[in-house]
């Protein structure tokens, strides 16, 4: 069975953490809803959608995909880079204990989950403004005993890794080579967005489908031409707030002896 881990939106996104963006007023109640049809997606395509106690007064915490790495042996609870996104690791190391065993990154380290992109059992992390040197050893450490190969990848250009790439099928990914150094992913295939969508490479591959922004028809159709099977979500006001399609879950498979 596979888990979907969410959270819903907090009233106080407005006042969300933007690095590259500029702010913008969102729409709350379009937030939500656009929120819960992203969470009807991933049922429909597998996924046992679970969602976490909501959080408020916290901003971020929607984004629940930049505090946790979910692999299978274990999880690991990030320090995340924007300290005002500390608090959300309480009740996702909660949510997550009934299925995996987890460590934490510590101080001076940080991570957040949207720099690292698992291909297999190769760990892309990216170096980031939220992601630090400290983290990406501590990441090492506890990943590579278990068979895991950690890959190192400056980011220059985007918030996180993975808003500059993302798997969309076993050894295929979803680029902007503007924003990172590509060099890591050159033996796998690639396709390119579409230039007038740079945004667009954060892509979910989940159950052999790519969930995908309604914003960027240029990069869908570049997917559905390599024959990638595309479902649409409108997100547009999570965008606002600098988040993708990734950011907004946690997804793993569950193990046998796990409590439901
Ligand atoms: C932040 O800056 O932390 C949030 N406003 C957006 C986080 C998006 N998360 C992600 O790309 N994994």
């Amino acid at each position: 069975m596979r888990i979907a881990i969410t959270r819903q939106v907090s009233p106080a996104i407005t006042a969300c953490e933007l690095t590259h963006l500029e702010r913008e007023p969102i729409d709350l109640d379009l937030a939500i809803e656009q929120h819960r049809r992203y969470e009807a997606s991933l049922a429909a395509l597998g996924c046992d959608v679970r969602r976490l106690p909501a959080e408020p007064d916290l901003p971020d915490s929607v984004f629940v995909e930049d505090i946790a790495i979910v692999l299978d042996e274990l999880a690991i609870v990030t320090r995340p880079g924007s300290e005002s996104r500390r608090a959300e690791r309480r009740s996702v190391a909660e949510g997550l204990a009934r299925y995996r065993r987890s460590k934490r990154i510590e101080a001076p380290g940080t991570l957040d989950g949207g720099d690292v992109l698992r291909s297999g059992r190769t760990l892309f992390v990216g170096r980031s403004s939220r992601t630090n040197t400290a983290g990406i050893e501590q990441l090492r450490a506890v990943s590579e005993p278990l068979g895991y190969v950690v890959i190192p990848v400056d980011v220059t250009g985007c918030l996180h890794l993975k808003s500059a790439v993302t798997a969309v099928a076993e050894d295929m990914v979803l680029i902007n080579r503007n924003w990172i150094d590509a060099a890591a992913f050159a033996h796998l295939d690639g396709i390119d967005v579409d230039p007038s969508e740079p945004h667009a490479a954060n892509a979910l591959w989940v159950g052999g489908t790519v969930v995908c922004p309604a914003a960027y028809p240029g990069t869908r159709q570049r997917m559905e031409d390599r024959g990638v099977v595309v479902e649409v979500v409108d997100v547009s006001e999570l965008a606002k707030a600098e988040g993708g399609v990734t950011c907004c879950s946690l997804i793993f498979e569950a193990r046998e002896g796990d409590r439901p």
